[in-house]
């Protein structure tokens, strides 16, 4: 078994001690870090299949979760390099009843990596702590906001609706994500912007606050 496969099983497995030691043994061995990552979000994929036909149950996906952000803290020094240009302030949070964040964190690893200062409100957050936020920040550029459960699309609808009533509208940009999300209902919210992954989410924000 390749290291970067190793890395991918101890992911799934949930094996936390272990994926650290590996992805740097991955690295070692002439793997890239954006490699790595890529293996391991394939990993969750795996994990949330087996979860669907009920191999596997809420535990285990929280301990796979776990593992791949231990994987994640050894990669992220190499994604994310230096950044001597400021690109603006950002806002990002996950919505209302969800509580995942591993796609928010990479989001905003590539945002902070594009040289933006994001303000991370975590996981649940409703949508009166985003415009909370933008009160105390009004030098935000870009609020972006994840949803990964079909059950809390309505919560960013909610989120969007929020952003476009609020009185500096004009001066911000709202970008949407998670693996729900689509384009078209991105469009349907009123959201400015959507992005299928991390790496592309960094791109457009950069177009956006220029
Ligand atoms: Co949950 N879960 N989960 N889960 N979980 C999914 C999402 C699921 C698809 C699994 C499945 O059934 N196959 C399913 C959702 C089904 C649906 O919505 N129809 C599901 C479910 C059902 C649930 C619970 C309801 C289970 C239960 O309790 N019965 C429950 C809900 C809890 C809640 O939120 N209220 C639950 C709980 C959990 C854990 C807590 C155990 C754990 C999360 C831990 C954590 O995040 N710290 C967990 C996990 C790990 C998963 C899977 C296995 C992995 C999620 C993940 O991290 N993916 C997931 C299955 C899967 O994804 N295939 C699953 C990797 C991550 C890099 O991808 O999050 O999509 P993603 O982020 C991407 C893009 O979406 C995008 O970029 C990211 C990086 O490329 N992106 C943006 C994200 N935000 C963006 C914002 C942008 C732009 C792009 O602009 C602002």
């Amino acid at each position: 078994m390749s290291k970067i496969q190793e890395v991918a099983t101890a992911v799934e497995r949930g094996k936390s001690k272990k994926v650290a030691g590996l992805v740097q043994e991955a690295l070692d061995s002439g793997s890239t870090a954006p490699e790595i990552l890529n293996a391991m979000i394939d990993s969750m994929t795996v994990v949330g299949d087996k979860f669907t036909k009920n191999e596997i149950f809420v535990p285990e996906m929280l301990v796979a979760a776990r593992a791949m952000q231990k994987g994640v803290e050894v990669l992220k020094p190499l994604l994310v390099g230096e950044n001597a240009v400021s690109a603006g302030k950002m806002i990002m949070g996950t919505v209302a009843g969800d509580l995942h964040d591993i796609g928010k964190n990479l989001v905003i690893m590539m945002l902070e990596s594009a040289g933006f200062e994001v303000i991370d409100l975590g996981v649940d957050v409703p949508a009166e702590k985003f415009i909370q936020a933008l009160e105390e920040n009004p030098d935000v550029k870009i609020v972006g906001a994840s949803a990964l459960l079909t059950t809390t699309m309505p919560a960013l609808k909610e989120t969007v609706k929020a952003l476009n009533e609020y009185p500096g509208r004009d001066k911000i940009k709202v970008m949407v994500g998670g693996a729900p999300i689509t384009q078209e209902f991105a469009d349907e919210i009123g959201a400015d912007a959507y992005t299928e992954d991390a790496a592309s989410a960094a791109q457009v924000a950069k177009k956006l606050a220029s």
